[in-house]
């Protein structure tokens, strides 16, 4: 968390009303040209780093919302989710600018388009509340009034009777298309103007990003030792529990972000699970045994922190867990010694076998040798992957695993893997744990791809399906949640968060 960014923004802000402000694509004669100056001179607004205001950009809820707020004088309140402007959006949720429903303030679609009708309702509440039109002269007028959406009528009534709102030189107002950075300027700076003018904006103290509030929950404390029931995992009073957390990297290349710091500011924005990924190659436990050290105490970290925690024997370029059957025997035997008797500890067996590898052929026979070693000791949730890095479910399906508290993973990227293979997991009637799955592309990067993740997570809710997301780490890939430099010592901001990491740290406590 580097507060110092954030002192250097608002002293810009502040300074603000003295500064000649000069973006290199807004230009004397642009018909946007004095609106956009100012509402940069009043702190209203701020271009881009690279000196751009990008009058044509498509605006959006996150922006709008903020933009709004510092001209009418609203001031954030405390952040509720991870995303930048959510101190702002909460604030004028509490304001009346808008319903929950029409940018609801868990984050998730703050980073879309507005549309202009909500844009123009938002413009009215935060200006002129209380005026009002004339409805048939405006419903006539407006050529495409007929699209709007009953809940808009008033709002837009009043925004045209008011002079607030023109619509294009056909008379229409395009009521669900997007709105441009240009336009939203200029019925922002009428509706002020009609008000009274313009005051600056001076952000008070708590106009600093707030940190997230604390919102632990679901934690060891309060659903002790976990088993399965059926397809479900429950808690020792039998009650179904979902697991939500961070996976972290490869523990060999980012100890840093495995480290306490990091795991409790993770439970701060309500996860309760965090994953150590333990590579067996790459420069992981089978070369290095010195990583074992790093997860142990990532381990005893998250169990300080009232989380569950899962071991991971991450195979992966050695795709076929029998590879390296005889130190994994050894590892489990090792942790299941030190953990058996810990409710917080999950054991994942083998991150995901791939190449020439089959369910029957190796993954069962391997998972039939390390089953039993950790059964010596300890009766917790033994998770088990599949080949085809642990999708093939309907394989293990077909000739499952016997014995207690033992669940399948699945593991999903959103950019690759969409309906077909959430419609393995319905069908496949075993009980599957998703310990990995990332925003991105399965390589790690590409997109991030957040409408088919939502998809997932609404997947995995509705089905109670524990997860944990991948990953946590400032590696210059989509995958990774934190933003490159991030520096975790003291917590987690919003602003250290990735595109990527805004979306599932907002997730973890719903
Ligand atoms: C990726 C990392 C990437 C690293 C690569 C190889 O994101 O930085 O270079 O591994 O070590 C998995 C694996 C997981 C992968 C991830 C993304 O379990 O280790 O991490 N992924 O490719 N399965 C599907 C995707």
């Amino acid at each position: 968390m580097k507060k110092s960014i954030f002192l250097v923004i608002f002293a810009i802000l502040t300074l603000a009303a003295s500064c000649a402000y000069a973006y290199s694509d807004v230009n004397e004669g642009d018909w946007f040209y004095e609106n956009v100056t100012e509402m940069s001179e009043n702190g209203y607004l701020k271009g881009y780093e690279d000196g751009t205001f990008r009058p044509s950009g498509i605006i959006t809820k996150a922006e709008l919302v903020s933009v709004v707020c510092r001209a009418a004088g609203i001031q954030p309140s405390a952040a509720v989710n991870a995303h930048w402007a959510d101190g702002t959006v909460q604030a004028a949720l509490k304001a009346g600018l808008f319903d929950w429903d029409e940018i609801p303030p868990t984050g998730e679609t703050y980073d879309e388009p507005i549309t202009r009708q909500i844009a123009v309702k938002i413009v009215m509440n935060a200006f002129l509340k209380d005026r009002r039109g004339d409805y048939n002269e405006v419903s006539s007028s407006v050529k495409d009034f007929s699209e709007l959406d009953g809940r808009y009528y008033d709002s837009v009534i009043a925004a045209y009777s008011s002079g607030v709102v023109f619509g294009d030189e056909n008379g229409r107002l395009n009521p669900k298309s997007s709105l441009t950075r240009a336009e939203a300027c200029a019925i922002i700076m009428r509706a002020a103007k009609i008000k009274g003018g313009l005051t600056p904006f001076v952000p008070t103290a708590t106009a600093t990003p707030a940190s997230p509030e604390v919102k632990r929950g679901g934690g060891v404390s309060e659903n002790g030792k976990l088993r399965v029931d059926g397809t479900r995992l429950v808690n020792e009073r039998g009650e179904a529990v979902q697991l939500r957390g961070m996976s972290s990297h490869g523990l060999q290349w980012f100890p840093q972000f495995a480290s306490e710091a990091a795991i409790k500011a993770t439970a701060d924005y309500g996860a309760n699970l965090f994953r150590c990924a333990m590579y067996t190659s790459e420069g992981g436990y089978t070369e290095n045994r010195a990583v074992k050290d790093t997860l142990v105490s990532a381990v005893d970290a998250a169990i300080r922190q009232d989380m569950y925690v899962i071991i991971d024997w991450h195979i992966l370029s050695d795709g076929d867990p029998l590879a390296h059957a005889d130190e994994a025997a050894e590892f489990f035997a090792e942790m299941a010694e030190r953990y058996g008797d810990n409710p917080a500890v999950l054991y994942e067996i083998c991150n995901e076998p791939n190449g020439n590898v089959t369910w029957s052929g190796n993954v069962k026979p391997y998972a039939e040798r390390i089953i039993p070693v950790i059964r010596a000791k300890s009766d917790g949730i033994i998770l088990v992957g599949s080949p085809t890095w642990s999708q093939d479910l309907h394989e293990a399906a077909k000739d499952p695993l016997s014995g207690e508290n033992i669940m399948y993973t699945c593991h999903f990227y959103a950019g690759t893997h969409t309906d077909w293979l959430r419609q393995r997991i319905a069908d496949c009637a075993l009980p599957v744990f998703v310990t990995e799955w990332g925003t991105s592309s399965a390589d790690g990067g590409g997109g991030v791809f957040l409408d088919e993740a939502r998809k997932w997570v609404d997947f995995m809710n509705e089905r109670g399906i524990s997860w944990a997301n991948w990953s946590l780490c400032d590696k210059n890939e989509t995958s990774a949640a934190l933003r490159t430099g991030a520096d975790v010592s003291d917590g987690i901001s919003p602003d250290e968060l990735s595109e990527s990491g805004a979306f599932v740290f907002g997730q973890f406590a719903k």
